[in-house]
């Protein structure tokens, strides 16, 4: 293929942005048929072709003169979300094909379809200790006026310099008020020599920030036994936890037998304090990674009111496939003013999804689906508790 002439240059470039906005203009529509529980939209609300071309592509035929993509987009994925000057906006996390990732923001409406990207990825300020990677922001509207982005920021482990993938992630802190302009705090110290899914509590806690934390004893293990803890800050511009009170563990033949992790902020209900995490246990496969639900006291958010069993949702069909594959990941969802919750999960590392809900429907399954029985006899009774309260039942339908 030889260098474009003018007309060929124009016409691919009109075949572009074409294609491109029949991505971003498609309609979103709700599966038909679902659980009750939540509905998910059939198609994903971002992916890498919904990037702005102008942030791939050089539209300069003198220095492109194949139009060729040149800064490449390889997946959009977990992202903050929250409810702001009435539409959804979402800080994803777009990965180049350079493996770096970014954080930037889109907006929509209605919060299922036509997100659009702001013009420019968002501009985080460094610390001394430059990060060479940093995602999965979880979006706080705090009470004291700023919204706060808490991410993972991550550095090559230079104890084993010879490893080249050993990590030291740890929680990024920084504000804004206007989600342009960023300010940065130092990053959360702890004594955990790993902390990823730190995520800021919306309100104060006895005065003090309260944080979520997850501290590991190594970059990706699991098995440890640890698991989702708690700690208080009274200055968040000086974040550092002499404290973690661990509330929410890691549990033998369960989804979260591996390692968990908060997502988003919790969201308050008048039952208690609604949280969306993820699970994961190891397979033969490789790490499976799903989506729970629980409860915590409205006075006390480490104290586990309802623990429904298993997993809220799981990798389905294509969500299966990706990057990383048999994953299910959120660190956003957003409670709008109309009473819908719309979480935002990603799948497989690769792209992002919504399901819709209410915190209606949320508080009847956490509080009306069973917890965990422990063993296989526990599951068949429940089973057989529900198949013979349904047999008697005058109110079954039958076909
Ligand atoms: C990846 C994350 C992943 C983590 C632990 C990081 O390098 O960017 O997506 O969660 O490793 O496996
Ligand atoms: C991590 C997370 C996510 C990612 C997941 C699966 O531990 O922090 O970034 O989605 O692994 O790779």
């Amino acid at each position: 293929m030889n260098e474009l002439s003018p007309e060929a240059f124009e016409a691919r470039q009109r075949a572009l942005l074409t294609a491109h906005a029949e991505t971003l203009e498609r309609p979103n529509q709700p599966e038909p048929l679902h659980n009750g529980v939540f509905q998910r939209y059939l198609n994903p609300v971002l992916t890498a072709d919904h990037v702005p071309l102008s942030w791939r592509y050089d539209f300069r035929r003198s220095h492109n003169p194949y139009l060729m993509e040149r800064l490449g987009v390889n997946a959009v994925f977990n992202a903050g979300a929250m409810w702001w000057k009435d539409r959804v906006i979402v800080v994803a996390r777009v990965e180049g094909n350079d493996r770096k990732s970014f954080f930037a923001v889109a907006e929509s409406e209605n919060g299922t379809d036509n997100f659009l990207f702001w013009d420019e990825p968002l501009v985080l300020p460094e610390t001394a200790d430059p990060a060479t990677n940093v995602y999965d922001m979880r979006l706080t509207a705090h009470e004291d006026g700023w919204i706060y982005g808490l991410f993972c920021a991550e550095r090559k482990d230079t104890s084993t310099p010879h490893d080249q993938s050993a990590a030291i992630a740890s929680a990024g802190i920084a504000r804004t008020k206007d989600l342009k302009h960023w300010e940065r705090l130092p990053d959360l110290k702890t004594k955990s020599p790993q902390q990823r899914n730190v995520v800021l509590h919306p309100e104060f806690v006895d005065g003090h920030y309260a944080l979520y934390t997850r501290p590991l004893s190594s970059f990706a293990a699991t098995g440890t036994g640890e698991g989702m803890g708690w700690g208080l800050l009274a200055d968040i511009t000086k974040p550092v936890l002499d404290e973690e009170h661990i509330f929410e563990r890691t549990a033998y033949h369960t989804i979260k037998e591996g390692k968990l992790g908060q997502g988003p902020p919790p969201i308050k209900t008048d039952e208690g304090w609604l949280h969306l995490a993820h699970g994961v246990r190891t397979t033969a496969a490789g790490m499976r990674y799903v989506l729970y639900l629980f409860v915590t006291a409205l006075d006390d958010p480490t104290r586990i009111r309802f623990a429904p069993a298993g997993h809220l949702m799981a990798p389905q069909g294509t969500e299966r496939v990706g990057d990383v594959s048999n994953v299910l990941f959120a660190n956003g969802w957003v409670e709008t003013p109309d009473g819908r919750v719309l979480i935002y999960y990603a799948s497989s590392d690769t792209r992002l999804h919504v399901a819709e809900t209410t915190t209606e429907r949320l508080l009847d399954y956490a509080m009306h689906t069973p917890a965990d029985p422990g063993s296989s006899a526990g599951s068949v009774q429940q089973r057989l508790d529900l198949i013979r309260a349904n047999a008697e039942s005058p109110e079954r339908a039958t076909n």
